[in-house]
This record gives structure tokens, sequence and C-alpha cells, in this order.
């Protein structure tokens, strides 16, 4: 296969992002179709892009036009269309989180072991950031020693109404989750987390707090305020025995304007990943046509991490330390 034709499912904020990128230049990657619960939205897309409106899912995954699937409906629904896409044999690459139970990403696993195949990709597109891909590359080299903490800062402007203070750990901080695997290289068995009274603006939302530990001790802080008001600010350091790696904050100028000097602060995680996410699509794309396996986060990642969420939220509802669960990883999973 020298060209993958994609068929995108879900036409929101993220899948209108996905597809514009899908459609302009993806080398190897060509966007065939997309879909929405929301025809109008779906097909107002596809005009502009050049591509079919398909109006069923299924119909999206079965069509003929179609090799490969992106999942960016509401998170609800990720697992079963990510079993569908399976059924049919098709690569599929699921928006985060992979599945809001337990036991729909394990019914995901059993049929990908089934299929024979990698087919699952989750959508965490910190993975092929520049700047979490080099920490990667520290920790694996030992070249400043040992990692003893990493710590992580990940501000929103704002939030829409149904982020709750639940939502903020299943939802947001899972991004934090899957970098910590990735750039630890091991898993996460221990969470605590502590929350600061909500902020006035945002009232029935609490700004989370975690702290995690690694496998072989290291310590990772979380904060996690959806509301900051003045723009998208992710952050992250990681402090070894002998030396620290950081990401670099914000764009490569700073700006002097209207009695200020400062950098800018991007809108959002469209803009801040904009790299992020075309190398997450370049990856997919080669993976598919040459068969090998990327850096992206697989089923089990999505597994893992949903695991680290239970904890953190039975963590927060109880105020206690908890253990995360530690599955034996299937051999298929291993490498
Ligand atoms: C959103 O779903 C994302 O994935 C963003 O990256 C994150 O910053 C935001 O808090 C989430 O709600």
């Amino acid at each position: 296969m020298n060209e993958v034709r994609i068929g995108v499912i879900g036409t929101g904020v993220m899948g209108t992002d996905h597809a514009r990128k899908l459609a302009g230049g993806i080398p190897g990657a060509r966007l065939t179709a997309v879909q929405d619960f929301a025809a109008d939205r779906a097909s107002a897309l596809a005009q502009e892009l050049g591509v079919l409106a398909i109006a069923e899912a299924d119909a999206l995954i079965a069509d003929a036009e179609v090799d490969a699937v992106l999942v960016c409906s509401p998170d609800g629904t990720h697992a079963a269309l990510g079993l569908k896409a399976i059924a049919a044999g098709k690569p599929v690459l699921i928006e985060k989180p992979v599945a809001a139970e337990r036991g729909e990403v394990e019914a995901l696993m059993r049929a990908e072991m089934a299929a024979g195949r990698k087919l699952v990709q989750v959508g965490y597109m910190r993975r092929f950031d520049p700047g979490y891909a080099e920490m990667r590359r520290v920790v694996a080299s030992a070249e400043v020693g040992s990692p003893l903490f990493m710590h992580c800062q990940h501000r929103n402007e704002s939030s829409p109404s149904y982020l709750t203070s639940e939502l903020i750990i299943a939802n947001s901080a899972g991004h934090e989750f899957d970098a910590a695997r990735f750039v630890l290289g091991e898993e996460i068995v221990a969470a605590t987390v502590i929350s600061p009274p909500e902020p006035r603006h945002a009232p029935g939302r609490q700004p989370q707090f975690i702290v995690l530990q690694s496998a072989s001790g290291t310590v990772v802080d979380i904060e996690v305020y959806t509301d900051a008001r003045y723009g998208y600010d992710v952050q992250a350091e990681l402090v070894c025995e002998e030396g620290t790696v950081r990401l670099r904050p914000g764009p490569p100028t700073s700006l002097r304007h209207a009695a200020r000097d400062g950098l800018v602060v991007p809108p959002d995680w469209r803009a801040r990943f904009a790299d992020a996410y075309r190398l997450q699509f370049e990856s997919w794309v080669r993976s598919i046509v040459t068969g090998q396996s990327n850096e992206g986060s697989t089923a089990w990642d999505g597994y893992m991490t949903l695991l680290v969420t239970e904890a953190c939220l039975k963590a927060w509802s109880t105020g206690n330390r908890i253990a995360v669960e530690q599955p034996e990883r299937p051999a298929f999973y291993q490498g």
C-alpha cells in the first residue's frame, strides 16, 4: 500500500482540525470521507475539503474508499468504534481517552490480539512532540543520571461547562499520565491527589494536583488548572541526578507590544501541539504503509493510562495514596 485513504468519524473541534491536516499534505495520506452525527456539520466539512460525507459511522468504516479510520467522536463512543474498525481489519487511530471503562479496553485488546496485528493507536500526540521525545531519549541514555522528579504543568485558558473535577483527572491529565510513562519508560505504581478550592470564575470545578510514583521511584507531580484565563500553557521539567531537561516554553520569538515584553501564549492545544499532531499523523501513516510499529500509544498504553486514571479518581475521593493495578503485559504488547 503506497497511499492510505483515511475516513474521519466525528467532525467536532478535533475531528475538523485533524481532517484539515490530513487533507493538507501528510505524506502518503489521502482524506476520503468524513462522518458526524450532525450530518450538516459533516457535509459542510466534506464540501470544504472535497471529500465524501457519509451518514453513518458503520458505513464509513465499511467503505471501500477507506483504508484506515480516525475516531474523533465523543469519548463514550471511542472503544465501540475501535472494535468495529478491528472487525473490518482496518487500522484505527482513536482520540484519547481510548475508553471510559477498563472492560471496553480489555475487549479492544482481545479483539486486536485475535486479529494478530496491531491495529489500534491512541491519540496521545505528545509522544510526537520533539520536547517529550528528547526527554525520553535523555532518560534512556542515562546521560545525566536517573530521573528523580518530573514536574508537569497543564493549564487551559478556559474549559467547557461539562468539564468536571473528575474529568480534569479522566480527560485532561491523561496526557501527562501517558507522557510520564513514555518519558520514564516504566509504569506508574501509585497516585495521590489533592485539590485547592474552586476558582470563583469556574464553580464546580476544582483544579487538581496529582502526585504519581513510577516503578523505580521517580516522583511525578502534575498541576492541572483548566481555567487559567491567560492561555494554554503546558510545561514539563525532568530532574535527573546530574542535570535537568525541560520543555522550552512558548514560541521561538518573544513579542514586545503595548508596553509589554514577553512570550506569546497559544490559545489552545491545537496551536501548541500543531507539530506533534502533524508528526503523529505522519508516523501513523508510515507505520500503516510499512507495517512497522511506531512510538505511538498502543491499546495497552491506553489501558495502563486508564488504570492510572482509576487510581487517581479513587485517591481524590478518599484522600489516600492508591496503588495502581499492575496486570501482566501480554506478550503481544511487549517490545
Ligand atoms: C482536551 O480534551 C485535550 O485533549 C487538551 O489537550 C487538554 O489540554 C484539555 O484539558 C482537554 O479537555
